[in-house]
């Protein structure tokens, strides 16, 4: 169905419709959002909007169908366009229905002010009006010219504008009818509807009536329905909204210098993102992108780092310094050499010293009285479309984030199988850590490991029993762009009910990572193991920061 027989298909039902006039491509997406049915594109918002120029005829065809074809393409509503005098007699008229119709749009309308045209509301304007006859054979060739038999000709008279009377405007309306015109537009700049309501009382003619009431605004959309109008165009008032609403911001903005004081009377970033639709090219980016391109990282690098003091007694622990790189710095160059560049960071001790650039920082202020989960959400607007997780404690090979990214699973964590021939080692070293129980773990000792996307994990926790435990998770895990929303999903859902217990931990608050995972696992979603030996390291410890030293290569 085209727009103009969608145009028509609204014009065919009873009752009186509005048209909203629009300046661009993204007014007239709001003009649809806010669910007016048609979008009229005004000469008058168009010249003052684009150019910044009055209504005069000074833009020239092409760059009025340039606008009409963007408003056109932003919405899936039918566009009426206001094409003046058709720019010239009526050779003119037919190549503008010719551009117009390639635009896509669904009508048009054409005035009888000769040209160059004066707008109809500037007052003390010198007007002049062009013949019946002038007019009548724009009209017939503009009807010649459409291609679509849907598209709509709207004829309109501005002989109440130019003070020609009542008679005059009533004949003109009858020569354009009978040159074929689809609708008939009577402007009247009167102060109230009176003049526009005597027409419609005196109007004896088949084709339906369309009307502007700029200025006689007090007209009620019942009292022109009643009349028998079919089309009313709001022309200017949401260009007239949104320059109020600069204005305020400006003078706002002025007199404070400061961004903030502005937030209450603009829209969040989000809403912009909306209306240009940021979300269908995110999905674009996913399915067509290299993947790992747009894998968000997301650092947990809140803590104050206890079990390492004194080394973190005047740093958090991913600035601890290994070879002359700090431990982020490290991180960050192996997420680079993956091809990962959006990197998040939250931060919580002594924040103000993780300041690297080129990083989007989030605080979790709560640092003491809350666990890895609560810092993982002070980012949680971040937790969207690809996610790598990553506790900020650990130095890993390229290889292993290599092999968590080719995961196809929804949601992925990294699990070390080499701790089941060192359980010995590790265990005496009575420090807590995070133990998995998987579905399918490779036989120990054995170092050839599974596939991909085939173990699944059953119990992740520092509670772990030892003697049950197949492999370590490292610290790393990733979410696919339904993983990421699932992990929303559950984390609000634990938040409603009241943000209590959680498998290892007194509360929500309190919650580490693995209580999550834990939760995924127990609520049926499947958690994919993907299993690595060795090619990590953890520094928890002061032993694991000499460890370090040791291997780390300079
Ligand atoms: C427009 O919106 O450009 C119109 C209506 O033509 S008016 O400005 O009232 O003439
Ligand atoms: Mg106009």
């Amino acid at each position: 169905m085209t727009k103009a027989a969608q145009l028509r298909a609204l014009l065919h039902r009873p009752g009186l419709v509005a048209a909203v006039g629009a300046h661009d491509a993204l007014s007239a997406k709001l003009i649809e959002a806010a669910g007016f049915p048609v979008v009229w594109a005004s000469s008058f918002t168009v010249s003052a909007a684009q150019r910044a120029m009055p209504d005069v005829n000074l833009l020239t065809m092409t760059e009025n169908v340039e606008v009409a074809r963007h408003i056109n393409d932003a919405i899936t509503l039918p566009v009426i366009a206001d094409c003046d005098n058709g720019y010239g007699n009526a050779v003119n008229v037919i190549r503008t229905v010719e551009e117009y119709e390639k635009a896509g749009v669904a009508g048009i309308s054409i005035e009888d002010n000769v040209f160059p045209k004066t707008c109809s509301l500037y007052p003390g304007a010198r007007r002049e009006l062009a013949s019946v006859e002038e007019h009548s054979g724009k009209i017939r060739a503009a009807k010649r010219a459409q291609r679509d038999p849907d598209f709509v000709v709207i004829a309109r008279t501005e002989a109440l504008i130019a003070g020609w009377g009542m008679a005059e405007a009533l004949k003109r309306a009858h020569a354009y009818a009978d040159a074929g015109a689809d609708m008939i537009l009577v402007h009247s700049k009167a102060p109230t509807a009176a003049e526009v309501l005597e027409f419609m009382a005196r109007w004896d003619g088949s084709k339906p009536i369309v009307v502007v009431p700029t200025l006689y605004p007090s007209v009620s959309f019942e009292e022109l329905e009643a009349a028998g109008v079919k089309l009313v165009i709001w022309a200017n008032q949401a260009l007239r909204g949104a320059v109020k609403g600069m204005q305020q911001t400006l003078a706002l903005l002025q007199r404070t210098k400061h961004l903030e004081s502005v937030a209450p009377t603009i829209v969040a970033l989000e809403e912009i993102y909306r209306h240009v639709g940021v979300a269908e090219f995110r999905a674009i980016e996913a399915e067509f992108l290299p993947r790992a391109a747009n894998v968000r990282a997301i650092i947990i690098a809140a803590g104050s780092g206890k079990s390492l003091l004194p080394l973190t007694e005047d740093r958090p622990k991913c600035l601890l310094d290994i070879k002359g790189r700090t431990l982020l710095e490290r991180q960050l160059e192996t997420l680079r050499e993956c091809g990962l560049h959006d990197v998040v960071v939250v931060r919580g001790y002594q924040k103000a010293k993780v300041a690297l650039s080129g990083i989007r920082y989030y605080d979790n202020d709560r640092y003491e009285e809350t666990g890895e989960l609560a810092s993982l959400f002070a980012a949680e607007q971040e937790l969207d479309g690809r996610v790598l997780f990553l506790y900020s404690d650990i130095l890993f090979d390229p290889a292993v984030l290599r092999k968590l990214l080719r995961s196809r699973a929804d949601v992925a964590i990294v699990v070390d199988r080499a701790w089941m021939d060192q359980r010995d080692r590790l265990l005496p070293l009575a420090k807590p850590l995070d133990l998995v129980v998987t579905s399918n773990p490779p036989p120990p000792g054995l170092r050839s490991l599974p596939s991909e996307d085939d173990d699944t994990l059953v119990r992740v926790g520092q509670r772990v029993p030892p003697e049950e435990a197949t492999g370590e998770f490292i610290g790393m895990a990733l979410f696919s762009e339904r993983g990421s929303r699932l992990l929303r999903e559950t984390h609000e859902q634990l938040l409603r009910a009241g943000g209590g217990a959680l498998h290892e931990s007194e509360t929500l608050d309190r919650a580490a990572f693995t209580d999550i995972l834990q939760e995924l696992v127990t609520q049926g979603h499947p958690v994919s193991c993907v299993n690595v030996y060795k090619g990590w390291l953890e520094i928890d410890t002061f032993e694991d920061y000499q460890r370090a030293w040791a291997e780390i290569r300079k």
